[in-house]
């Protein structure tokens, strides 16, 4: 048989703090209990977005312009970082298809906003979220 009890003694933005009495077979434990609050959720997306613009930079400063992605760069990034969501990425006619749906200005480079809409489209498709 087992069972817990948790008591929280105090909770502030980051963590709850408490003591967590566990019991199995009749013996009793306790452990001291810090458990990330909500803000968690939040720590994860920024973190999310922090990679999202470390990785465009990466990939935007090998050639050309460092803030925008020239074809090949794109190519290099949507290979090497997408494999699972963008299909045949090593197809010069799918990455110049994917390119020209999302080059606005048709100037054959991807600003960040640009590029971004992929990543909208992406996840938007990833969470079955109509478009
Ligand atoms: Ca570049
Ligand atoms: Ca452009």
């Amino acid at each position: 048989m087992f069972s817990a009890d948790v008591c929280i003694s105090r909770e502030d933005e980051a963590y709850i703090f408490g003591e967590v009495m566990v019991t199995v077979k009749g013996q009793s434990s306790q452990y001291l209990l810090r458990h990330a609050a909500l803000q968690t959720q939040k720590v994860i997306m920024e973190a999310a977005i922090s990679t999202l613009v470390t990785q465009f930079k990466t990939y935007a400063g090998k050639d050309g312009s460092s803030s925008t992605l020239s074809k090949d760069e794109f190519q290099h990034l949507v290979a090497s970082q997408l494999p699972n969501y963008v299909k045949n990425a090593s197809d010069p006619a799918v990455i110049d298809q994917l390119m020209g749906s999302l080059d606005e200005n048709n100037d054959g480079e991807l600003t960040f906003s640009e590029f971004w809409q992929l990543i909208g489209k992406l996840a938007s498709k990833q969470g079955g979220f109509s478009q």
